[in-house]
């Protein structure tokens, strides 16, 4: 299995400082997700977070630029709905970069089964602490709808705390994938224990 990863860490403008406390704690997946850095800001970022995912033995991710995932050899990049499409980028690299999918609904869910992506999130499952606008959240009911419907890994997003991600599980999730739960915590190691102890099954 190409997705040997439960716990998807994300992160946000400006909370990438955290990243190394997580993989010290037992992340094994991180997506740099950086909307308000220049391109070059973003390279260098992208470059030390690779250092880092390399030390300790864990995936890396880049949102949406294919570019900086492969100028960093970074293990995959993660679409959103207004990126590059799947077929798109497979165009590009082929079986070369892993691909993960922002979806919320059924509908594309099934659009990035079928062009190929290795893994999908599907959220905002609860309102999530991050005032990002990602919609109303779809809650339980859509995991249980689209596992039931396709068999890429999905991993719940939005507002999963170590309290609610069990629940997640149990409604199908294949993982979870975290920003604030994680990286918005006081204590970083002790936050991204909680959330292994609860995904190791
Ligand atoms: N994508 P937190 S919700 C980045 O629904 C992101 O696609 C979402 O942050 C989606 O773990 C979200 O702090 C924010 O709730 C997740």
């Amino acid at each position: 299995m190409r997705v040997d990863f439960k716990l998807y860490l994300i992160t946000d403008n400006k909370l990438s400082a955290g990243v190394e406390d997580a993989l010290k704690a037992g992340v094994k997946a991180v997506q740099l997700r950086d909307k308000e850095l220049s391109t070059k800001e973003l390279l260098a970022l992208s470059y030390k977070i690779r250092e880092l995912t390399m030390q300790y033995n864990a995936k890396l991710f880049i949102n949406d630029r294919l570019d900086i995932a492969m100028s960093v050899d970074a293990d995959g990049v993660h679409l959103g709905q207004a990126s590059m499409p799947v077929h798109a980028i497979k165009k590009v690299v082929g079986e070369r970069l892993m691909i993960g999918v922002s979806t919320h609904n059924l509908q594309e869910a099934k659009i990035a089964q079928e062009e190929g992506a290795d893994f999908i999130t599907l959220g905002p499952l609860y309102p999530t602490p991050l005032k990002l606008k990602y919609g109303k959240p779809i809650g339980l009911g859509a995991i249980k709808e689209v596992v039931k419907n396709i068999s890429v890994p999905v991993f719940g997003i939005g507002g999963i705390k170590p309290e609610n991600a069990k629940a997640v599980m149990n409604a199908g999730a294949y993982g979870v994938a975290v920003i604030s739960g994680i990286l918005c915590e006081s204590d970083i190691n002790t936050a991204t224990e909680k959330y292994l102890e609860i995904l190791a099954v």
